[in-house]
């Protein structure tokens, strides 16, 4: 099963390293093919190098979309050389065997990344590449087939250990490659087009992304893992710039994410932070300034915020730079940062500053995905959100204007707190939050006690959640969550309603004094 190669077709977009490999296949005997701007590159440096044009007898024509098919290349590529009837027709049609194929395609996904309009996203579908790929893959009996500029020196690598050829389970291991790369390929087409055509009919829609890292190592140590885009051009942690500290791990880049989502909720009216640990806020806050913002966030949960990430809505400033740095925090992800806060995050080197040049757009589309034993689950992005003519006032007194401000920005946290959420906000500022607790009473008790330490912490007579609106994820299935809330001191309360007892749920926000609105939209997240 070992093959020696005597021809190689190469047809590559991405240059890099092909003057090296093609050298060296030369000085092993195996004779160069290529294709236009390819063959230029080889010969430019001094190598000999046959056109595909000399070996179809066609030309190159209609701006390179034919180029290489045509049955002089795919004969070649497809024969079973061992075959009577195929060695025949090789022989009666004067095709040559191609034992080697080095092709990568036509950057199709950096040029929807770079913002390609719909003409320029068409012209760079590759149709010869991926032909010739799937053709020489599935004849990898015979053929190797090169498609990743990384497996370059694999495949020289893999001719010296074995005098000249190629083994068969190199050949299968490239072959797992290059459909990898294919599949990959398409499903970045259709993407792109159920993306420009506002598709979301699931038949219509496949899903797949392009290796952007590999990581360290995944949520644990022993776990491996990798980064993978999808090539939208939407500010966030997959294509923000990186400035310094260390490579995002696993860890960071979930936990970025969750920030930047969620503080770009607030976009650019006034200015906000947002820290998170584990995917969870422990602390989001207006302000006057950005600076006042992040001290109000850091408020609410110092001890959580430590080696937290943050996230905020504006350029970064010295000052709230300055009071980053006061402690130790993993990630910054702000849409900008000015010289000055530059300087002040370049001191402290293990500090990783990501600047994504806007914010995301919350009702932007696009889909989630979920991992289950056996599949995945895939649903639109939370978008949901409500509007205050939108609330229905469940209770006997309304509640004020500042509290409705409260009430709203308490809501908008929960949506970005895991279930059951509960969310503490006084004066533009989370006060306590509670995440993730299998029950929701857990999560509101939770809130509240958080709160109380944070306040004996700072030194205050009062718990901070006195006087604070609430936001509940979903429906208070009972009482009792929304009486523990009142037991804390919250004066205003926003949830979806709908639950079965609501009129008992109503009924103990009434007789508690409380302003309660209902959302009829919830937000769980799992
Ligand atoms: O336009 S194509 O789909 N038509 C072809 O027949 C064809 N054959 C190879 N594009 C084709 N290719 C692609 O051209 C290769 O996949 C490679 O990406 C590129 C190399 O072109 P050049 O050698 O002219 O730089």
């Amino acid at each position: 099963d070992l093959v020696r190669p005597r021809r190689a077709l190469l047809s590559v977009s991405d240059k890099t390293g092909l003057e090296d490999l093609a050298r060296s296949l030369s000085e092993r005997g195996v004779e160069l093919v290529s294709t236009g701007g390819t063959a230029r590159a080889m010969r430019d440096a001094g190598l000999e190098v046959r056109d595909v044009s000399e070996i179809t007898g066609f030309p190159e024509m209609m701006d390179g979309r034919v180029k290489t098919l045509h049955p002089m290349v795919h004969g070649g590529l497809l024969a079973l050389r061992d075959d009577d009837s195929h060695a025949a027709a090789m022989e009666e049609h004067g095709i040559g065997a191609i034992d080697i194929l080095v092709v990568n395609l036509y950057p199709f996904e950096a040029a929807v990344a770079g913002g390609a309009d719909y003409a320029t996203a068409i012209e760079n579908i590759d149709i010869g590449g991926p032909a010739m790929i799937r053709a020489g893959a599935k004849n990898h009996a015979y053929v190797a087939v090169v498609t990743d500029v990384e497996d370059y020196d694999a495949l020289l690598a893999e001719l010296d250990a074995n005098h000249g050829q190629t083994s068969y389970a190199f050949r299968q291991k490239l072959a797992l490659t290059a459909y990898a790369r294919t599949g990959a390929y398409d499903a970045a087409v259709s993407g792109w087009m159920a993306d420009a055509l506002g598709e979301t009919a699931p038949r219509r829609r496949v899903f797949a992304g392009t290796l952007a890292q590999t990581l360290r190592y995944g949520e644990n140590p022993h776990q491996s893992a990798a980064f993978y885009v999808d090539g939208a051009a939407r500010p966030g942690v997959a294509t923000a710039e990186q400035l310094q500290g260390k490579e995002l791990s696993y860890n960071n880049i979930n936990d970025t994410d969750a920030a930047f989502e969620l503080v770009s909720e607030f976009g650019g009216d006034a200015p906000a932070c947002a820290i998170i640990k584990h995917a969870n806020p422990c602390g989001v806050a207006t302000g006057k300034t950005l600076a006042e913002a992040y001290r109000r966030a850091f408020d609410c949960d110092r001890t959580s915020a430590f080696g937290g990430i943050v996230a905020l809505n504006r350029t970064l400033d010295w000052e709230t730079a300055e009071a980053i740095t006061e402690i130790f925090t993993e990630v910054v992800i702000a849409p900008d940062a000015d010289p000055a806060a530059r300087e002040i995050f370049a001191n402290k080197k293990n500090l990783r500053l990501l600047l994504t040049g806007g914010l995301a757009d919350p009702k932007s589309g696009g889909l989630t995905f979920r991992q289950v034993s056996g599949g995945f689950l895939v649903q639109d992005r939370d978008t949901g959100s409500v509007a205050r003519n939108d609330l229905k006032v469940a209770t006997k007194h309304a509640p004020s204007e500042a509290e409705m401000g409260d009430l709203m920005m308490a809501w908008t946290v929960a949506k970005h707190v895991k279930s059951n959420a509960i969310v503490y906000v006084k004066d533009g500022a989370t006060v306590g939050i509670g995440a993730g607790q299998m029950s929701r009473v857990d999560s509101t008790r939770i809130a509240a006690r958080k709160s109380q330490d944070m306040a004996e912490a700072l030194g205050l007579s009062e718990p901070l959640t006195k006087g604070a609106a609430v936001a509940s994820d979903a429906f208070f299935p009972f009482a009792d969550g929304l009486l523990a809330a009142a037991e804390a001191g919250a004066t205003a309360i926003i949830q979806p309603g709908g639950a079965m007892r609501d009129d008992e749920v109503t009924a103990a926000a009434d007789e508690a004094g409380l302003a309660m609105v209902l959302t009829s939209m919830r937000h769980f997240r799992h």
